[in-house]
């Protein structure tokens, strides 16, 4: 049963980059991702994130406000956007998230803040504010003075910009 579930879980996600979804599709998959710090750049590199994959993390060296940026190519329009949480150990270091969007760095616009910690590998959500437009994401950790940031995977729901 869990490797039934666990197959339905990647196949939502292989869709999520290829179906439409109320117009919005998974923008985010295969774009480039930057940490501010890397727990092991090879071994858990940033692209972990946006990989479609659920059983693999990425992962930031353990600082106090470790963050994890999206860099989408262009601007989109942004509905939503959802973390997967890591599945194995360790899923309680999601917490305290902060998600921000941006195109300039004058003009940023939060998407909201998650408070957690986040079960085994629990997808949350979070929903933008109507008309939020932005090229940049940014997931954040925003308390406390020892953190990882290291999800499963990072879905952000756009439309083009036009
Ligand atoms: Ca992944």
């Amino acid at each position: 049963m869990h490797s039934f579930l666990l197959a339905i879980g990647l196949l939502c996600v292989h869709c999520a980059q290829t179906c439409k979804h109320s117009g919005y599709t998974n923008v985010a998959y295969m774009k480039k991702i930057t940490l501010s710090s890397y727990h092991s750049k090879s071994q858990y590199p940033g692209s972990n994130a946006v990989n479609g994959k659920l059983n693999d993390v990425t992962a930031s060296d353990w600082e106090a406000s470790p963050w994890l940026r999206i860099d989408l190519g262009k601007s989109f329009k942004i509905q939503k956007i959802e973390v997967i949480d890591r599945t194995g150990c360790c899923e309680g270091r999601l917490h305290d998230v902060e998600f921000t969007v941006w195109s300039c760095p004058d003009h940023m616009n939060s998407c909201g803040r998650y408070i957690g910690p986040a079960k085994n590998g629990e997808r949350i959500t979070v929903f933008c504010p109507k008309n939020t437009v932005g090229q940049f994401v940014q997931l954040q950790i925003v308390k406390g003075e020892k953190n990882e940031i290291s999800p499963a995977e990072v879905c952000v729901w756009g439309k083009p910009n036009n």
